[in-house]
């Protein structure tokens, strides 16, 4: 049966801000502090939702998550009502309140790995929650993440939703980021790509390598896909360190089509060459050398986190971030992409500036799922886009946001009232029940 693409977009949450959170990520670093204007984010985020479903694309939403994460606050020792918490954690720890502020799960390429009906063994599409345990503001996420997809992915007959690995470090995992899944007429490939080996110390990295080999192995078992079909090769530590915390930050592909600057893997001949012998000439790889493009320019840039929009005659649109458009090297390359002919008919830039400054592209904010019409007529939510959604989530962004966050506004008590109120009505608009911590456990106690 065939499948298309579903892109599920993070809706950009309330508490969007700049926290300065990931070492090795050279756009958080460098924003750390800077205001923020959740606002224009979520708006951001929803027109380039609009551009992907205007383009051809399948598009769908996966709603934030609520923040500060108080419950968090308090496993740390701090106590009293919310307020108290909120108050002491700014006042003593407030890289801690940073963290338990962050908007993060708006990334949902890191929300899960997926794999489509037609590569496993049961037939049902399978997606393993990430744990994301290299980060501790991104730590936060799996729970709800997990909760999140069981509802909208509720139907045992189609969908299996795995929880997170055990969150240790040969099991770091950063979900779809790490993972691309190729496909001809001759065959498909699971790409894996992982930082830190099963075995022997860790590569000597300025950066941290976040995703576990032996996690990418345990989530292609759980995914049940034939050990032909499944591919595992080391990120280049060299790109970690320059800047490529995640594959997708040095590399893309979708279908028969893959694209890569030379530093994203270790060996990139080598793989060119597995890859071309599983899946055959129809496989179109480019490959960006050092020359051509820097590697500090693809990294700042960000060509290779473009989303490759599936249009419904199969052809690709590459969307990049206007960043990407407005470097000449990375322009240049895009248009070598279309001009050497292959998939991709067309390249497009769009904002999504509010994200890029914290390292998070268009490629990023997207979690593909590969769905047949049956498998899409029963998603348990009201999750896919269209324009009479649309124009009610701007208008619950318009009335729920702030234009304007600091650091200093998290420890405000009415923030973490206004999340709720958003997100309790938020759930009503999509119909995902009660997912949330606060609105199912009337013990917890609440701002005064
Ligand atoms: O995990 N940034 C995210 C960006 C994730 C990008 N996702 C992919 N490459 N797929 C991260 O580093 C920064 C938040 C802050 O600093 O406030 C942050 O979490």
């Amino acid at each position: 049966m065939a499948t298309r693409t579903y892109n599920f977009d993070g809706i950009v949450g309330p508490t969007h801000g700049y926290g300065g959170l990931s070492p090795g990520n050279l756009a958080s670093m460098r924003h750390r502090g800077a205001p923020a204007n959740p606002r224009a984010a979520a708006l951001q985020g929803l027109d380039k939702m609009r551009r992907v479903h205007d383009l051809g694309g399948c598009q769908a939403v996966l709603p934030p998550q609520p923040r500060p994460d108080v419950r968090w606050l308090r496993r740390l020792g701090f106590t009293g009502s919310d307020a108290a918490v909120l108050r002491r954690c700014s006042a003593e720890a407030p890289d801690l309140l940073r963290a338990a502020s962050s908007a993060s799960a708006m990334w949902t390429a890191n929300a899960a790995t997926v794999a489509p009906s037609s590569d496993s063994g049961d037939g049902r599409v399978h997606l393993t929650v990430a744990n994301l345990a290299t980060m501790a503001h991104r730590s936060l996420e799996p729970p709800t993440t997990f909760r999140v997809l069981r509802r909208v992915f509720a139907s045992a007959e189609h969908f299996v939703v795995h929880e997170p690995l055990p969150a240790v470090p040969p099991l770091f995992d950063e979900g779809a980021a790490n993972h691309t899944r190729l496909t001809t007429t001759q065959g498909r490939v699971h790409l894996f790509a992982w930082g830190r080996a099963a075995t022997g110390p860790d590569p000597q990295l300025r950066f941290p390598a976040r995703q576990g080999e032996l996690a990418s192995r345990a989530v292609a078992r759980l995914h049940q896909l034939r050990p032909e079909e499944a591919l595992f090769w080391q990120q280049n530590p060299a790109g970690i360190d320059a800047g490529a915390f995640h594959t997708d930050v040095l590399a893309v592909g979708e279908g028969a089509f893959f694209m890569m600057h030379e530093a994203a893997f270790v060996e990139p001949d080598a793989l060119r060459e597995a890859l071309a012998a599983r899946l055959g000439h129809e496989l179109q790889i480019v490959v960006a050398n050092s020359a051509e493009l820097p590697v500090a320019e693809a990294v700042a840039a960000y060509p290779f986190n473009s989303e490759l929009i599936e249009r419904s005659d199969g052809s690709l649109v590459i969307l990049a971030p206007q960043e990407a458009w407005q470097s000449d090297a990375s322009r240049a390359f895009l248009q070598r992409v279309v001009a050497e002919g292959g998939p991709v008919v067309d390249v497009e830039a769009i904002d999504v500036n509010a994200s890029m400054n914290n390292g998070g592209g268009p490629a990023c904010l997207r979690l593909r799922v590969p769905l047949t019409e049956t498998e899409a007529s029963s998603l348990g939510a009201r999750v896919t886009y269209d324009a009479a959604l649309d124009g009610e989530l701007r208008a619950w962004v318009q009335r729920h946001y702030r234009d304007r966050l600091t650091l200093e506004d998290l420890s405000d008590p009415e923030l973490l009232t206004e999340v709720h109120t958003a997100l309790d009505e938020l759930s009503e608009i999509l119909e995902l029940g009660s997912v949330y911590d606060f609105q199912t456990d009337p013990s917890a106690p609440n701002a005064s």
